[in-house]
């Protein structure tokens, strides 16, 4: 199990807070503003990779509860498997490291152009091309509750929460094609927590995301990208039961 420990949470309160900014989806309904964490490290295991399983935001209360915030900047261990030595290279991971190395993580914004629907996660962390996690996080605001469609491509697998509800997810490799996996979900009025997470086996890394109503209709709403810090109120999610520790809850 990655050891994830959170070190710097609260170091940008001296520096002024930032509630973020909200943008509308476009023309299609892809959300285009994101927070993105990562890296992460995907083992490879003898059916997948083993990213796809673990819950990398224990120190946030899970996957189905965090709610991070941007420059929030945490640690994670690539771990070196002595037993996988390759004799005359040294490598004993993914990775090809001779040691483990404890790498931070961030968590920083995405803002997809209007020429792009499918957002490229390729050389965001240029030392790790292979095998690696990261999580894409927004709010979606909504102006009443209603029923939708959470539309999604990814390279490789997904999973994705909305509110706390795992909605499904996609275990293979495969390309980015918008819309290929479709999930049911409902929105409540005002802020809702929207977490993707994409695992990538090799190749290529990204994804992409839509909402439309029942009928198919992209979704009219805003997105909300957190800002640099939550923790102004807590958002009213009866679902949500954290375990782990907090360091911010909503934007
Ligand atoms: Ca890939």
């Amino acid at each position: 199990m990655v050891r994830a420990l959170v070190v710097i949470a609260l170091c940008l309160l001296g520096r002024g807070a930032d509630a973020g900014e909200t943008y509308p989806l476009d023309a299609h309904g892809f959300v285009r503003d994101w927070l993105i964490g990562g890296p992460y490290p995907s083992y490879e295991g003898k059916k997948g990779p083993l990213g796809y399983a673990t819950d990398f935001l224990t120190e946030l209360g899970g996957e189905a509860a965090a709610t991070p915030h941007a420059e929030l900047v945490s640690e994670v261990e690539f771990k070196a498997d002595k037993s996988k030595l390759i004799a005359g290279i040294g490598s004993t991971n993914e990775w090809g490291y001779t040691e483990t190395k404890t790498v931070p993580v961030r968590w920083q914004l995405l803002h997809g152009t209007k020429s792009e629907s499918i957002l490229s996660l390729d050389g965001r962390y240029p030392e790790f091309r292979d095998h690696i996690v990261a999580y894409a996080f927004c709010y979606v605001d909504s102006p009443r509750l209603q029923s939708i469609r959470v539309l999604v491509g990814s390279d490789d697998d997904h999973r994705i929460w909305l509110n706390g509800t795992y909605l499904g997810g996609v275990s293979q490799t495969q390309e980015v094609v918008p819309g290929s996996s479709v999930y049911a979900a409902q929105l409540r009025q005002g802020l809702n927590c929207l977490l993707l997470k994409v695992v990538d086996r090799t190749g290529g890394h990204g994804f992409c995301l839509a909402l439309a109503d029942e009928a198919g209709k992209p979704l009219a709403v805003r997105a909300r990208r957190p800002g640099t810090i939550a923790a102004r109120r807590p958002l009213p999610l009866s679902s949500r039961q954290p375990t782990g520790r907090q360091y911010g809850r909503g934007p």
